[in-house]
């Protein structure tokens, strides 16, 4: 071979080499992504991606293998209306009253997820089943076509129940009205009909979704499309080629149908409305496979009328400037434990279907990180750059899309009506209304056959999961992005916190990383013990683990942006309490030789703020400036009364404006630095064993 030949044969090897190392063809993130939501009713995670071999999903299994398909996902209600209203306003349910509506019924200043888009300049179109009622929260949506199948005819009625056959449509109103119990007929749970596609609500989702992303194609505007298909909710009206998939005598009832369950798993009254179902008793053999039968036909042709949808956006090149979500309300029980439902708080009805792709992202799933339905708001948010209202209590999934396998939620939480679950890595817990507890280990016992919460021998992990549903869902957030992660967020509760020789104690302001600036500066460990959204009264409730358990030297302390929300009264803590719980917070870090330092409530922009929040409770102590003055009067009192150094970053940040970001709450980047230049001296010399009571400053 001579040299060239061979110098080019090396580059080429090279080259090669060099672009094997590079993920495939990336395009670069846009500047305003769109979005496309994919909403797909009663789902279960039990298809092709999901490691089904019997029901087919050829579109949605494309999708989770391009993007992150998460395994164990959960939804907060499994119940179409609270599961809908809590993903679109970004809330738990319980935090907004289980309220199946999020129009007139939700906290002043909510901004929907459609509402944050539409604000920052995306057209925003809903195409049928999004939120549950057709004409909730309309401010939020440019366009909506959620009534367009009543207004083509009757074939829709109801829950767009898409029968074809006239027998069934004259019916179809007594199901929905429970009419069945007074003797009158009620439309059957499935149908079978040689109906084209596009004569069903789904087909005719589809076909509005990619007229629409034609539309956008050619304007170029920038989306959030939300597509919320009916099916495989009942009743079970797929056409008949969908059916002619499947082999019904070759469908197997679960291997628990008729075993008694561990405990109360609710009613199945929603499938016993339907003409054809038993009114009591167990369900017939017949009808059992029946119904499994029609599912799985569901589940494929509504995977179709996505895959129209997904496969007219990569046509139009869209596909690469469009982050793309699918996910599940609720998920729903074919016959485990013999019943037909979904409102309980077992395994199946709350785990749910979720994928997510982001095209600028190579694809990394799939995931088996606890998540929940309630993250998907933080996450748009994060990915589209947009500013996430401080209330939302879900947790943005970003960081998993590049490392799937990191430490993530220690639990997810569901509840119905007043009945709470608990669901950890391995355990579940179930805690009733009535006292009942249900616990099922998940290593052993999949489909929740065996209750435990009897069991002497797992008597010490039903007390740990009863303090960790206590706990609530913020003390099982993951790790925060700073250097050193809060151990509340990150282990069980047993387990020691690290060492560390000082800790930032606070919320959202603290998670976002001045910390890791005051740790360089400083050159000692520094622990970020921030959990966003959280108030002095919340703090106090985690200070052991996360502060004192850490023996440091130097806790500091700042809080207040959340006390002060007036507009929430769930969330807002008087300016009384909030400085006698400063004032504990001091006491109990001195019990163990730290020394706390304070800090006044950072500066907040007006417009921004109130774009989420309520304007009239602020206006009625004279507007937010001046009770953000008496939140900070708190804490100067505080310090002088304790004898502890004070940082006011009230007042030292209001001549840094360049300190905080356009969300009007939170720092930037450079924010985090100048916080950290304010509170390093002060800490420094605690340290130094300079400081006992007072800062130079002050
Ligand atoms: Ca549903």
């Amino acid at each position: 071979m001579r040299p060239a030949v061979l110098t080019a044969s090396i580059l080429l090897l090279f080259a090669l080499s060099v672009r094997a190392a590079e993920p495939a063809d990336l395009p670069a993130r846009p500047d305003k992504p769109n979005v496309l939501f994919i909403a797909v009713d009663d789902l279960r995670p039990d298809f092709g991606c999901y490691g089904s071999a019997e029901v087919r999903s050829p579109h949605m299994d494309r999708l989770a293998a391009e993007g992150l398909l998460f395994r164990r996902a959960y939804c907060q209600y499994p119940l179409c209306m609270p599961s809908r209203a809590s993903v679109l306003s970004g809330y738990r349910p319980e935090s907004i009253n289980n309220t199946p509506r999020v129009s007139g019924r939700v906290p002043g200043g909510t901004v929907t997820l459609p509402q944050l888009f539409r604000n920052a300049g995306y057209t925003t179109v809903s195409v049928g089943k999004v939120y549950h009622e057709n004409d909730d929260n309309p401010a939020a949506w440019v366009r909506r076509h959620t009534d367009t199948f009543a207004a083509e005819g009757k074939w829709c009625n109801g829950y767009c129940s898409g029968y074809q056959l006239q027998a069934n449509r004259d019916t179809v109103q007594n199901y929905l009205q429970g009419k069945r119990r007074q003797g009158l007929p009620a439309s059957p749970i499935a149908e079978i009909t040689d109906t084209p596609d596009d004569r069903t609500p789904d087909g005719l989702i589809a076909r509005l979704a990619v007229e629409e992303l034609r539309r956008f194609k050619q304007s170029g505007e920038p989306f959030f499309l939300a597509a919320g298909f009916y099916r495989p909710h009942m009743p079970l009206t797929a056409p008949r080629k969908y059916w002619d998939l499947y082999d019904r005598s070759r469908i197997e009832l679960p291997a628990n149908f008729l075993r008694p369950p561990g405990g109360p798993r609710g009613d199945w009254d929603e499938v016993r409305r339907y003409g054809d179902c038993p009114l009591t008793g167990t369900m017939p053999v017949d009808k059992a496979r029946e119904i499994i039968h029609g599912y799985h036909a569901s589940v494929t042709f509504v995977d179709v009328q996505v895959g129209r949808v997904l496969d007219e956006l990569r046509r139009l090149a869209l596909d690469r400037s469009t982050v793309v979500v699918l996910w599940s309300d609720n998920s729903w029980r074919l016959g485990e434990h013999g019943l037909w439902s979904k409102p309980a708080c077992s395994e199946v009805p709350t785990r749910i279907a979720m994928m997510l792709k982001v095209p600028w992202l190579a694809a990394s799933g799939p995931t088996a990180a606890l998540v929940e339905l309630v993250d998907i708001y933080p996450t748009l948010a994060e990915l589209c750059r947009l500013p996430a209202p401080d209330y939302l209590e879900g947790t943005s999934m970003v960081p998993l899309l590049g490392d799937p396998k990191r430490p993530w939620k220690t639990a997810a939480f569901s509840r119905v009506g007043k009945a709470q679950t608990v669901r950890t890595d391995r355990f579940r817990l179930i805690r009733h209304p009535s006292g009942q507890l249900e616990l099922y280990d998940h290593r052993h016992d999949g489909a929740e056959d065996r209750n435990l919460a009897q069991d002497p021998a797992h008597a010490n992990t039903l007390k740990e999961l009863q303090v960790l549903l206590a706990a609530g869902w913020r003390a099982a957030r993951p790790p925060g992005p700073a250097a050193t992660p809060s151990p509340a967020a990150s282990q069980p509760s047993t387990r020691p916190a690290p060492a560390a020789g000082v800790v930032c104690f606070g919320d959202s302001i603290t998670v976002r990383g001045y910390p890791a600036e005051l740790a360089r500066l400083l050159n000692v460990p520094v622990a970020n013990a921030g959990v966003g959204g959280q108030t002095t009264a919340a703090a106090l409730r985690r200070i052991r683990k996360d502060v004192l358990d850490r023996k440091p030297r130097a806790v500091v302390i700042l809080f207040g942006t959340n006390d002060s929300r007036l507009a929430e009264p769930s969330v807002c803590v008087p300016v009384a309490k909030y400085q006698a719980n400063l004032e504990k917070m001091v006491d109990l870090c001195r019990s163990v030789g730290a020394s706390p330092v304070l800090c006044t409530i950072p500066p907040i922009a007006e417009q921004p703020y109130f774009t989420r929040h309520a304007r009239k409770p602020f206006e009625k102590v004279g507007g937010l400036a001046k009770a953000l003055d008496q939140y900070r009067a708190a804490v100067r009192a505080a310090a002088d009364d304790r004898k502890v150094p004070l940082v006011d970053l009230g007042a030292e940040l209001a001549k840094k404006p360049e300190w905080l970001s356009p969300d009007g709450v939170h720092p930037t980047k450079e924010g985090n630095a100048i916080i950290a230049r304010l509170v390093a001296p002060v800490v420094k010399a605690i340290l130094d064993g300079a400081a006992t009571t007072r800062p130079a400053e002050r």
